[in-house]
């Protein structure tokens, strides 16, 4: 069972602009397969391949309660986009810390799976937000670039205090 290391903010490798997949070889499709490991373990509904300091086009996301409907989205590009959704998000790379985020409520995306086989999702609601919110990381962009400068100075004070605490205190949670 591989779990990776998932790179924390303000590290700048999480800045990186991913690359084309140009070839889907069986070392993608396993890795495909080892950030769902990963995602599940930490847990969360989806993660970026920049978020394990591999800059290529890749992405995973499962947003059902029982881990039953992973999706793997290679060079993932938006067709159409529609409506509005306000939800609060979180991400992996930015532990304890959740804010609501503006984005397009319906999205069409094409992609590769992890066969290399083009396909069309149709994503609503969370499914949606998340796609977005791991095709932003692929772009260097995180959820906490939407937030104002203060919130997000915030942030960054609250997660270098969070990593100073001793493992075993409970950290300072908070939604923003
Ligand atoms: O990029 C990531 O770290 C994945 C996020 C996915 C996410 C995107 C948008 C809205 C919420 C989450 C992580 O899964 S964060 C952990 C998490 C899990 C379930 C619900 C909310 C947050
Ligand atoms: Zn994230």
């Amino acid at each position: 069972m591989t779990h990776f290391t998932i790179l924390e903010y303000p590290d700048p490798r999480l800045r990186t602009v991913a690359k084309n997949v140009e070839k889907v070889t069986p070392e993608i499709t396993t890795l495909s397969e080892q950030m769902l490991e990963t995602m599940y373990a930490a847990p969360g509904i989806g993660l970026a391949a920049t978020q394990i300091d591999r800059h290529i086009r890749l992405l995973v996301v499962d947003v059902s309660e029982d881990y039953s409907q992973p999706y793997c989205l290679i060079n993932p590009e938006i067709v159409s986009k529609d409506g509005e959704i306000v939800h609060e998000e979180g991400c992996l790379s930015v532990p304890e810390i959740f804010a609501k985020v503006t984005r397009a409520n319906h999205i069409v995306v094409k992609a590769l799976d992890k066969q290399g086989e083009p396909f069309e999702l149709e994503a609503e609601g969370l499914l949606a937000v998340c796609v977005q919110h791991e095709m932003d990381h692929l772009k260097g962009v995180m959820f906490v670039d939407y937030l104002t400068s203060l919130k997000r100075r915030m942030i960054e004070k609250r997660l270098a205090k969070n990593r100073k605490l001793p493992p075993t205190a409970p950290s300072a949670r908070s939604a923003l």
